[in-house]
């Protein structure tokens, strides 16, 4: 038997199977886990982070996998540890999206400094794994250079993936229309960098013209990082010179959130965020605790499916309940 001073030692080490276990512990929903999940997170917080969070996001079929897969290769290429954490809200469902994201990162895979987790199934919190930001604490104490975290571009998804990271990355691509890709509904307002993908081929010159039209636009947003404004490119995960362009203005980006010092209020205030996030789940499990909380909520739910009250005075029977 492990313990889990051990435990944290081969995490310390970027020692992968020590990861992938420790990770599994944090998301375990045994109760007899939860203690020690809880002394693993603190022995990790003691380790000061020097990794960068990247959220991606972008429609499915956009090329975020594909993506991940060559900017990781070359990221490892020159050394630098990459770890990738996936949030998949189909993984429930079809759990073969599981592996068929992981085989797919399949140069990115075979590097010694890398580490892929795909999401585990269920246990999601508006779609993003529940204990998606201990996870992501667990790769921080590995000491992982770049920690990327891909999500789908659908409903708060990104909201909670923004949350929980450093630099936005948002996958557009020419032609898919930008009501589908969320230009409207102001994902690109929480973005740091917007990548027009695909660029290549008989793509290249539409890309060329759709990155014009958002650099145009993104000029009348808010940025969503002060002082930084909302980059736009092209890019093609068959030309390796897009790679070195990027990692250049990533480590732009990084060097200013680093300097300003908004890297670490921006944490703080996620960590408040994260807080808020804990209170809510402890205190829909506590009202949950008994049964007969349940049955009296579904009892209300029926009521109002069949029109005898409405929400506001189903709530208020909640609250006279809690008195
Ligand atoms: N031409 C071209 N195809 C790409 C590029 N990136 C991804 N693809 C293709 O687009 C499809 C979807 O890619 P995937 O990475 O799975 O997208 P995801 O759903 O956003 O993760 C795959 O068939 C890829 O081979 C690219 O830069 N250029
Ligand atoms: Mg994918």
């Amino acid at each position: 038997m492990q313990t889990i001073q051990e435990l944290f030692d081969g995490i310390l080490s970027q020692n992968s199977r020590a990861l992938s276990k420790g990770i599994t512990l944090i998301e375990s929903n045994l109760e007899t886990d939860t203690y020690k999940a809880n002394q693993l997170v603190e022995l990790c917080l003691q380790i000061p982070s020097k990794s960068l969070r990247i959220g991606i996001s972008g429609i499915p079929g956009v090329g975020k996998s594909t993506f991940i897969d060559t900017f990781g290769t070359y990221l490892c290429s020159n050394g630098y540890s990459v770890a990738v954490l996936a949030v998949d809200p189909t993984s429930s469902i079809s759990k073969g999206s599981i592996l068929g994201d992981k085989t797919r990162m399949s140069s990115l895979s075979q590097m010694q400094n890398c580490f892929i987790r795909p999401s585990p199934s269920g246990g999601s919190l508006g779609g993003v794994t529940k204990k998606m930001r201990e996870t992501i604490l667990l790769c921080e104490a590995a000491g992982y250079d770049y920690i990327f975290i891909e999500t789908v571009g659908v409903g708060q998804n990104e909201i909670t993936v923004r949350s929980m990271t450093d630099l936005f990355l948002l996958l557009m691509i020419a032609g898919a229309g930008d009501e589908l890709q969320g230009f409207k509904r102001g994902i690109t307002e929480i973005s740091d960098i917007i990548l027009v993908n695909k660029a290549d081929g008989d793509q290249k010159m539409a890309s060329a013209l759709t990155k014009a039209e958002y650099q145009r636009a993104v000029k009348f947003l808010t940025p969503s990082t002060a002082g930084w404004e909302t980059l736009v490119q092209t890019f093609s995960s068959l030309d390796s010179s897009d790679c070195e362009n990027l990692f250049h203005h990533i480590t732009s980006f990084n060097t200013h959130i680093l300097s300003t010092g908004i890297v670490s209020q921006r944490r703080r205030e996620q960590e408040i965020q994260w807080f808020d996030d804990l209170l809510h789940s402890i205190a829909f499990m506590y009202f949950f605790h008994s049964s007969l909380r349940i049955e009296f909520v579904n009892d209300l739910k029926k009521q109002i499916s069949s029109g005898t009250i409405n929400a506001t005075i189903a709530i208020n029977k909640v609250v006279n309940e809690m008195k």
